[in-house]
């Protein structure tokens, strides 16, 4: 293993690399404060993804409503052939925010001897595991992981990675967890890290009905709305709140304007409470906007790909039009 942060980091000894580059942990009193001094209030949804939030997100993607993992999955399914066709043989294939570890196999499997996998995530320890478990079973596959944060662009230059053309997976329609700039210098950042003839595959959901969409995000079990409140226990646990759950009721909206589905907390009558000594108060209705899932057109991705620097060759969608899967290449060379 070519250990690249020099003994800073815990030896993995089933990884070729793994590059530690120290990203700033998010600052999760700095940002609740503000969110809930702002109006609208509202708190980043990256914030979920404790231990908790990350179990209850696992129960969502098996949900009857929440079409969108087994439609990806299903697609991915699908198009195997015609993606190892696209991707040639030899491919690395490289995962910012490496996430379930059922996509990345179906991937894998499919893809004509690929060469290696680099898992990015901002959370080392998780993002190592996983690696791991894919090297023990990918024992061809050159393995490393890479500890940062994507939001802030791709550097790969000084990785040892095999020849093959590079192939970024970004599936599961995170991208429409961004606002639409955010998005656009999201895929811009991944575009500088990529040579001629790399390209991404990625998982962009569809515009549907407000009814479907809807469901998706507030489910008969509850799941989905356990993983919204889950917010208010993360905070009074880590940031010495007072929010009462009972109190709150989660709520998923459709935004026709913005085409994005909104989720949000809303406040079943008046109340005040404390994060960290810091009094707030909400009135009867009022909301904390907690997450804003973008929903896409064809033509609406295709604007948004373009924008960032790269044309879409190719999309996937399954027969309902649920969900889509897009190969971009960068177009004109920087
Ligand atoms: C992670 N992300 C793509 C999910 C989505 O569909 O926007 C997060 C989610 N929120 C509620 N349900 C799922």
């Amino acid at each position: 293993m070519t250990d690249l942060t020099l003994g800073q980091s815990p030896l993995h000894a089933a990884l070729d690399f793994f590059d530690d580059q120290h990203p700033p942990a998010g600052d999760f009193l700095r940002d609740v404060l503000n969110g809930l001094a702002a109006t609208p209030k509202t708190i980043p949804p990256v914030y979920f993804y404790d231990a908790a939030g990350s179990a209850l997100f696992d129960q969502i993607t098996g949900l009857p409503e929440y079409y969108v993992t087994r439609t990806e999955l299903a697609l991915l399914d699908r198009i195997g052939p015609e993606l190892a066709r696209l991707a040639g043989p030899g491919a690395v294939v490289i995962e910012p925010g490496s996430g379930s570890s059922v996509k990345i196999r179906k991937l894998l499997d499919a893809l004509d001897s690929p060469a290696g996998y680099v898992g990015l995530d901002i959370s080392g320890e998780y993002l190592t595991a996983a690696c791991e478990e894919l090297a023990r079973d990918y024992p061809d596959l050159q393995v490393g992981a890479i500890c940062a944060d994507f939001t802030s662009g791709l550097s790969l230059d000084h990785l040892p990675l095999p020849q093959g053309r590079r192939i970024l997976f970004f599936p599961g329609s995170t991208i429409g967890n961004f606002e639409p700039a955010a998005a656009r210098d999201l895929l811009a950042g991944f575009r500088q890290g990529m040579r001629e003839g790399d390209a991404i595959l990625i998982g962009a959901d569809r515009v549907k009905s407000p009814a479907t969409l809807e469901a998706a995000y507030d489910d008969a079990q509850g799941v989905t709305a356990a993983f919204n409140l889950n917010l208010v226990d993360r905070i009074n646990a880590e940031l010495n709140g007072t929010l009462d759950a009972s109190r709150l009721k989660h709520v998923s909206v459709w935004n026709a304007d913005k085409s994005r589905i909104e989720m949000h907390l809303e406040a079943l009558e008046p109340q005040q409470f404390e994060v960290a000594g810091q009094v707030f108060s909400l009135a009867k209705g009022e909301r904390i906007h907690t997450e804003n899932s973008h929903k896409f057109t064809p033509e609406s991705f295709r604007a948004l790909a373009h924008s960032a620097g790269f044309d879409v060759l190719k999309s996937w969608s399954d027969p309902a039009e649920l969900f889509s899967l897009h190969w971009l290449e960068p177009n004109v060379k920087a």
